[in-house]
């Protein structure tokens, strides 16, 4: 089973700190006969039946540690493929701190971030998407982003790989018949079936690709920047959203010097709102690092709700300059303190009132159809939300788009399925049947110590 090394490695699988119970976690060939060396219950983990829990206690130099509970789990029934152990102690830090030094003496390791997921992997336990679903899945902080995880996790994105490798490996064994039979001329599937094959698998690559900015929406959350003149109610608005008083409101204007960033869920999508300080000319050496500040926003944010006092005029040059700062289309110019006017707004005005509410759910409801597709993309459909597969379908795509114009120009079939196998090293690229260590590294050294 340990195709990449022998070592048994252990690390504390739950959060540090004080809680009920702390799960340790080993894993490693014959791991069992190591623990027994410090585990006393009423039989040895290495006689005892597969897969089974055992209460009993830790002792090293005649001294009690804790008792505690340990799991076995034999290869190949285990997270890792391999042996396992999990012990689970009473949740002190100084108990966990106290059994992992001793297990270090016993000839085993403390395990590397993601260790435990990486051998997962490298035996086989699933492909490479569905190990960087496990970290999505335990990273998901909102009801959306764990949804597509578990998807992942569930193999979809890897079903839908094989799928289309599948279609190609079929493509590129009649065109290398063709190959056999150069002599005679023969087509053994005709150009215009491939071109129609390969445009549906560029077309599956690009719902893919453009799924990937509402993915990393779903994950990350979306950056919502909340900006404005002084006084116009930014504060305010960030307060109803997360109906406390977070940030400091009054009528005096340049209230607001900081950024104030709170994190709201509307219909399963994680915002992040960001109330800045209000802009206007100012001589006050604070305020004026607040107004940079709130324009440092606007430039890393996904979107702008522009605040406006629907009293006043609008001020075009003011306007101009937040839209000069982050594309027209992502800024939404809000004319809030409705309650306070009889003033008919235009059709296409959104109109608020921080201090009732009024007209914050249409508020809403046009910011999730600005962030877009989230009718497209229903529960099931497979929604990608990591760089590296982003990357590497992007490839892909030009690499199809190649074979497609080299058929378009009656290229022989030599270069046509030179792209189809460049196209397939990506697929296997990511699902992991071709990696490197890097590759390797790159993916697990983000995942926590003990998964
Ligand atoms: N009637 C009414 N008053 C509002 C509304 N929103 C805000 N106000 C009032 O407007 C004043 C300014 O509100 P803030 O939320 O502090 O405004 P701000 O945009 O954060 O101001 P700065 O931080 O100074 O830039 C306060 O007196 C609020 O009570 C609203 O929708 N209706
Ligand atoms: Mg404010």
């Amino acid at each position: 089973m340990n195709k990449f090394d022998e070592d048994i490695i252990t690390a504390l699988a739950t959060p540090n700190g004080e809680g009920a119970i702390a799960v340790i976690r080993v894993s490693g060939k014959e791991c069992f006969n190591q623990i027994d060396k410090i585990f006393k219950g009423k039989i040895p983990l290495s006689e005892a039946k597969k897969n089974t829990i055992h209460y009993g206690k830790i002792i090293y130099k005649n001294e009690i540690i804790d008792d505690v509970l340990v799991s076995i789990f034999h290869s190949p029934n285990s997270y890792t493929g391999e042996d396992s152990v999990e012990i689970s102690t009473h949740g002190n830090p100084l108990i966990v701190q106290k059994i992992i030094e001793i297990l270090l003496k016993q000839n085993i390791r403390l395990a590397e971030p993601g260790e435990f997921t990486k051998r997962a992997f490298l035996n086989g336990k699933f492909d490479l998407t569905q190990a960087e679903a496990v970290a999505d899945i335990i990273q998901s902080r909102n009801d959306s982003a764990l949804k597509g995880a578990r998807n992942q996790l569930n193999g979809l994105l890897s079903a839908q790989i094989n799928n289309i490798k599948n279609s190609l490996i079929e493509i590129i064994s009649l065109l290398e018949l063709e190959l056999d039979f150069a002599e005679e001329d023969l087509l053994f599937i005709s150009r215009n079936e491939i071109i129609t094959k390969i445009e549906k698998i560029i077309r599956t690559f690009e719902v893919l690709i453009s799924s990937y900015k509402f993915g990393r929406i779903l994950r990350d959350g979306v950056n919502v920047a909340i900006v404005g003149k002084p006084n116009v109610g930014k504060s305010s608005l960030l307060n109803y959203f997360v109906k406390e008083n977070r940030a400091i409101v009054s009528e005096i204007p340049g209230t607001t010097r900081d950024v104030i960033i709170e994190e709201v869920n509307i219909e399963g999508v994680l915002f992040k709102f960001y109330d800045t300080a209000g802009f206007r000319e100012s001589e006050d050496e604070i305020e004026i690092l607040g107004v940079q500040k709130s324009e440092k926003t606007i430039l890393q944010a996904d979107f702008v709700l522009l605040i406006h006092d629907v009293e006043q005029e609008l001020d075009l040059n003011f306007y101009n300059k937040i839209i000069s700062l982050i594309e027209e289309n992502r800024v939404l110019l809000v004319q809030n303190k409705i309650d306070k006017t009889i003033k008919k707004l235009k059709e296409n005005e959104i109109g608020i009132s921080a201090k009732t509410g009024e007209g914050i759910e249409k508020l809403f409801k046009v910011l999730l159809e600005r962030i877009g597709q989230t009718k497209i993309y229903t529960e099931n459909s497979l929604i990608i939300n990591n760089i590296r597969h982003l990357e590497i379908l992007t490839k892909a795509k030009n690499y199809l788009t190649n074979a497609v114009k080299s058929i378009e120009e009656n290229q022989s079939q030599e270069f046509i399925s030179i792209e189809i196998r460049y196209t397939l090293e990506m697929l296997d690229e990511i699902i992991g049947v071709v990696t490197t260590d890097e590759i390797l590294n790159n993916i697990f050294n983000k995942f926590c110590i003990g998964k």
